[in-house]
């Protein structure tokens, strides 16, 4: 089974040697129940999943093991023992080698099989007395012990052996993500959200194997991250937000510990600083900057489109240039995201050489230009990224550039649509979008654009109706659970019939989470195969 032979006969000699360190205490195997791994709720869907119809019983005697000296391992394996512990109550140790009492191993391999070809591709190998995780990198693991999470049972099993486990399906699975971007945006402008609350967004987000969030930094409303050269964008311009209420932003160390907690859970944080236009905040700090001719004041509205930098005066291009540097400085992420949309106050040869200028600026700093889709109309080269939210004409262009699309209609993508007409929170400029508009629809080659062209997808939660995390929680789930999916699993496994009974076996997950989502009444929660509290419906 594992092509390794190498790897395997340490595995197999490791297991006898435990085996018999182990046999004075050794339990009576226990009976499994029949299961069948390919029906489990798994989301986002594996690429391909065999059962075996049996269960490994994860229990007090079961430990981690990984590869040794392979960077990253021990950490996605403490990672592990971290949430089973959190789940299951279970200390499962990892890496210890002086156990009396093993039974069963969660093995985590650095695999060189050509099988996993890419960095976050793994396979899942479960049999009734050993868990084996195979991964080219860490990555790959990391994306595997989310799926082994979710098949970790909700509540333990107590009438199948003398103390409690937790049985898990066996079988073997082979996965491997469709889209290598697969994101979520959080404007955090609009109204400012904690670090706190942005890590437990990250930490749900994870779970479904998204490994990209956009913050949206700056906006007319809120400069939202601290550039040492320029304190007053902070000073002032992160004084307010939406509806009034005083803002707040990002210190670079706050920021720091947003990158770093992404970067455990293998998610790159890619920084937006939206401008020509959406850019009160920082005329309002630093009033040479402003470019509509008049006198820029704080701003705590939702109208758009009416502020621009002055994007012919030098000087707002070293304003840029400190600002692009300080923040590229501490994001390890290969992206720098430079808004451009909605610049409707900047006339287009104006809004043409910005963009040119400002890619560059972005370019000299290491990193690749992102930028919503109008950046399509200046003649940027074809490392940068166009982000599809409105324009198919725009998104055309930038596919005769060469330039990969990040696929983010505003129809299906835009979480900050309301659910439908009852919806407490949302616009609905786009659409109403209920959760299965969410979901069936098709990425790949959408409008036209070919699919080597696409980078992958993103869902944005612009934050102009809602100011906290509760608020957040009820707009993104559990629309981005779907757009998870949608970004990792092949079209031939996607299916709203057979998603929407898995998505109804996330309750228990989220609820232990304690998000608030939004209870749709197209998901009939209640066929959860688990038990839980009743949810308030809205
Ligand atoms: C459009 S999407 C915007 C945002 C708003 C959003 C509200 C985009 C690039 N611009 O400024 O927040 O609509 O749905």
């Amino acid at each position: 089974m594992i092509k390794n032979t190498l790897i395997r006969t340490t595995f197999v000699v490791f297991l006898i040697c435990a085996f018999y360190a182990c046999t004075a205490e050794r339990k009576p195997r226990i009976n499994m129940p029949t299961t069948n791994l390919a029906a489990e709720g798994l989301i986002p869907k594996p690429l391909k999943v065999i059962s075996t119809n049996s269960a490994f019983a994860l229990d007090k005697f079961t430990a981690i093991y990984t590869a040794k000296g392979d960077t990253g391992f021990q950490e996605v394996a403490e990672f592990l023992a971290n949430k089973l512990a959190q789940k299951t109550n279970l200390e499962i140790p990892v890496n210890d080698e002086s156990l009396q009492t093993l039974e069963r191993v969660i093995y985590i391999n650095k695999s060189d099989s050509t099988d996993i070809n890419t960095p976050e591709a793994y396979q899942l190998y479960i049999n009734q007395d050993s868990i084996i995780i195979n991964a080219n990198t860490a990555e790959g693991a990391f994306r595997g012990i989310q799926t082994l999470r979710q098949l970790v049972p909700h509540t333990s099993n107590d009438t199948l052996a003398p103390h409690t486990i937790w049985p898990v399906p066996t079988g073997k699975i082979t996965d491997n993500p469709a889209f290598e971007y697969r994101g979520s945006m959080l404007d955090v402008a609009r109204h400012f959200f904690s670090v706190e609350d942005v890590k437990k967004y990250i930490d749900i987000l994870a779970y479904y194997k998204i490994n990209v969030l956009h913050l949206h930094l700056s906006d007319d409303q809120g400069w939202r991250i601290e550039i040492k050269s320029w304190p007053k964008l902070t000073e002032i311009g992160g004084s307010t937000e939406v509806g009034g209420e005083a803002g707040g932003f990002y210190t670079q160390e706050d920021y720091k510990e947003i990158v770093r907690y992404a970067a455990e859970r293998y998610m790159t944080v890619v920084p937006e600083i939206d401008m020509p236009g959406h850019t009160n905040a920082a005329s309002v700090s630093y009033p040479f900057l402003n470019g509509n001719g008049k006198t820029p004041e704080l701003y705590e509205g939702i109208e758009v489109g009416f502020s621009t930098f002055d994007t012919r005066k030098d000087t707002v291009y070293a304003f840029v240039d400190d600002v692009v540097r300080e923040i590229s400085e501490i994001t390890p992420g290969p992206y720098f995201h430079i808004g451009g949309d909605e610049s409707h106050v900047t006339k287009k040869d104006d809004y043409i050489y910005f963009v040119n200028r400002v890619e560059k600026i972005v370019q000299k700093y290491g990193k690749r230009m992102i930028g919503w889709d109008e950046v399509a109309v200046a003649d940027i080269d074809s490392t940068s990224i166009s982000q599809w939210w409105a324009s198919a004409e725009n998104a055309k262009k930038a596919v005769e550039k060469g330039m990969q699309v990040i696929v983010s209609p505003a129809t299906r993508t835009y979480l900050d649509m309301k659910y439908d007409t009852l919806s407490k929170f949302g616009l609905h400029w786009a659409a109403y979008i209920p959760v299965d508009s969410a979901y069936i629809w098709t990425p790949e080659g959408y409008g036209g654009i070919p699919r080597e062209n696409i980078l992958g997808i993103e869902a944005p939660l612009w934050s102009e109706t809602i100011s906290n995390i509760d608020e957040l929680e009820y707009l993104a789930f559990p629309r981005v659970i779907g757009h998870s999916e949608l970004s990792w699993s092949i079209p031939e496994n996607r299916n709203w019939e057979d998603y929407k009974v898995r998505l109804a076996n996330q309750a228990p997950f989220l609820e232990r989470m304690d998000v608030k989502y939004y209870p749709s009444p197209l998901i009939d929660w209640k066929k959860s195969k688990y038990t839980y509290k009743t949810i308030e419906k809205d």
